[in-house]
């Protein structure tokens, strides 16, 4: 190209409006040159993702039938689905949403639903804390999981204690392997006071409760997000000074969260599944840990009286924990103040 380029730019008797010519005529040659070098290029893009697409596709395929396989196996007297109902999602991995027994809807009616009201908080200026850990929780009706949860639930007992208050948090740790807990009330560095507690270790801590308003605890014991997703969560209200909001008739907690299940859960307790969890596939979402109980067992308030809902998402998505895991996470750090931090 650069030589014809020479060439129209070098012959002295032709006519500025031929040069002009013959330049819309090189442009035209560049331009369709390069369009076809734009379009092989693209070909080859499209091949090159085709070839990736394919080899993810045919991976998650083989994945899914390991996994179906096993599903199908562990629940041959499943009444209330055929393995066929739960079909693969878009992304290849298996979901078991829905999953349910013949007998779900007593199931559901017999379940003692989570408590959402809000309990009292502590008088005087210390709100004393006491959590424990524990194992394996029902999720929705007839599906059971596997988790790593608080005092014999997920989520964990509400916590309500009053703007001001000096909350002295004691964490037991009943179950197998290093736990911790990470007040997102607290403006305490996570890994100054929320470090591990060791199985039948307990370890206490304070801190002043100085934020108003609804926010999630949770253990913050690597890997956050199975720590998480496997149950390990719960709401703090920290209630306003007097006078700050108006004073509600009732007040309800719901913590919602998902669930990433490596089975059904049926006929034994479900596993957590990392894939799943990365892939933002959740098998169940809940309020306060159980599928769909304040639809069989509804809260209730009288007309003309004022509800307030303390909303919290604890994930671990909707805490994103599994961008976390990713990668999307920074630090900053403010001035040089040592052991200071909140989220
Ligand atoms: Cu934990």
């Amino acid at each position: 190209m650069s030589s014809a380029h020479y060439t129209s730019h070098h012959v002295p008797s032709r006519s500025s409006a031929e040069r002009r010519s013959d330049a819309v005529a090189l442009w035209a040659v560049v331009s369709l040159l390069l369009g076809i070098l734009v379009a092989i290029l693209g070909f080859f893009a499209v091949m090159v993702w085709a070839d990736a697409h394919n080899a993810k596709d045919a991976a998650n395929r083989a994945a899914a039938k390991v996994s179906g396989g096993a599903a199908t196996a562990d629940m041959p007297g499943m009444p209330g689905m055929a393995a066929g109902d739960m079909a693969p999602a878009a992304s290849g991995l298996r979901s078991f949403a829905g999953a349910a027994p013949a007998n779900a809807d007593a199931l559901a009616t017999a379940h003692k639903p989570y408590p959402a009201a809000l309990p009292a908080a502590p008088a005087g200026p210390v709100a004393n804390v006491d959590l424990l850990t524990d194992i394996t929780v029902q999720i929705a009706p007839g599906v059971k999981y596997s988790a790593w949860a608080w005092a014999g639930g997920a989520p964990g007992p509400i916590i309500h204690v009053r703007q001001g208050q000096l909350v002295k948090v004691t964490l037991t740790n009943k179950g197998a392997i290093p736990h911790s807990v990470d007040f997102h009330a607290a403006r305490v560095a996570p890994d100054k006071a929320f470090g591990d507690v060791l199985p039948d270790k307990s370890v206490s801590y304070t801190f002043r409760a100085n934020d108003p308003g609804v926010f999630m605890y949770h253990c913050g014991t690597k890997p956050v997000l199975m720590h998480i997703a496997n149950g390990m969560y719960g709401a703090i209200v920290v209630e306003p000074r007097p006078g700050a909001l108006p004073k509600a008739d009732r007040n309800y907690v719901l913590v919602a969260s998902e669930w990433y299940l490596a089975s059904d859960g049926l006929r034994t307790a479900a596993q957590f599944d990392m894939n799943k969890a990365h892939a933002r596939q959740p098998d169940w979402m809940t309020f306060n840990g159980y599928a769909g109980q304040y639809v069989k067992h509804p809260l209730v308030a009288k007309p003309d009286e004022l509800v307030r809902f303390w909303v919290v998402d604890a994930g671990p998505v909707s805490h994103a924990f599994a961008a976390v895991d990713e990668g999307q996470v920074g630090l900053l750090n403010v001035g040089n103040v040592q052991g200071t931090m909140s989220h």
